[in-house]
């Protein structure tokens, strides 16, 4: 019994190293992730899930990291039938109650002009700016690179 006890001591503290979470006001912000880039990448996208716990919009302003010289905000769009990505126009909106998760695909930070090419395993600092709640300093967590690469049309 006690060796089990042990066990899913052990478990608990390994599950909890690996998810990362952070919470500034009314904002939680879960699992920050790259995907890894193969060196002489000039970009890499940032994803995780933003959570309002508020009663008010909440937007986030701007991002920055220890490994890009600047970060946009990007979603993605149609043009000319055609998929591209576009900078997010004002920030990013989070309404109360609402789950936004930055993934492939869809909305995603952008890493432009890397400094350094995220590999899996290893993290590195960043930090979020939200218009109420003020700026939440993160990590992210670099993870296996995908089987296709990303398709960008900057
Ligand atoms: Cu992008």
């Amino acid at each position: 019994m006690r060796v089990f006890f042990a066990l899913l001591c052990s478990l608990a503290f390994i599950s909890s190293a690996l998810a990362h979470d952070y919470k500034v006001g009314q904002i939680h912000v879960d699992h920050p992730w790259t995907k890894a880039t193969p060196a002489g990448a000039r970009v890499a996208g940032g994803y995780m899930k933003i959570t309002n716990q508020g009663d008010q919009v909440e937007k986030l302003l701007s991002a920055q990291t220890d490994i890009s010289e600047r970060t946009e905000i990007h979603e993605m769009a149609v043009v000319n039938g055609q998929m591209t990505m576009r900078e997010v126009a004002g920030g990013l909106v989070i309404k109360p109650g609402e789950t936004l998760e930055l993934k492939p695909g869809s909305f995603h930070m952008m890493f432009m002009g890397l400094k350094k090419n995220p590999a899996e395993g290893e993290s590195f600092k960043g930090k979020l700016v939200f218009e109420k709640a003020g700026a939440l300093e993160v990590e992210y967590k670099g993870e296996a690179m995908g089987q296709k690469p990303q398709g960008h049309h900057h």
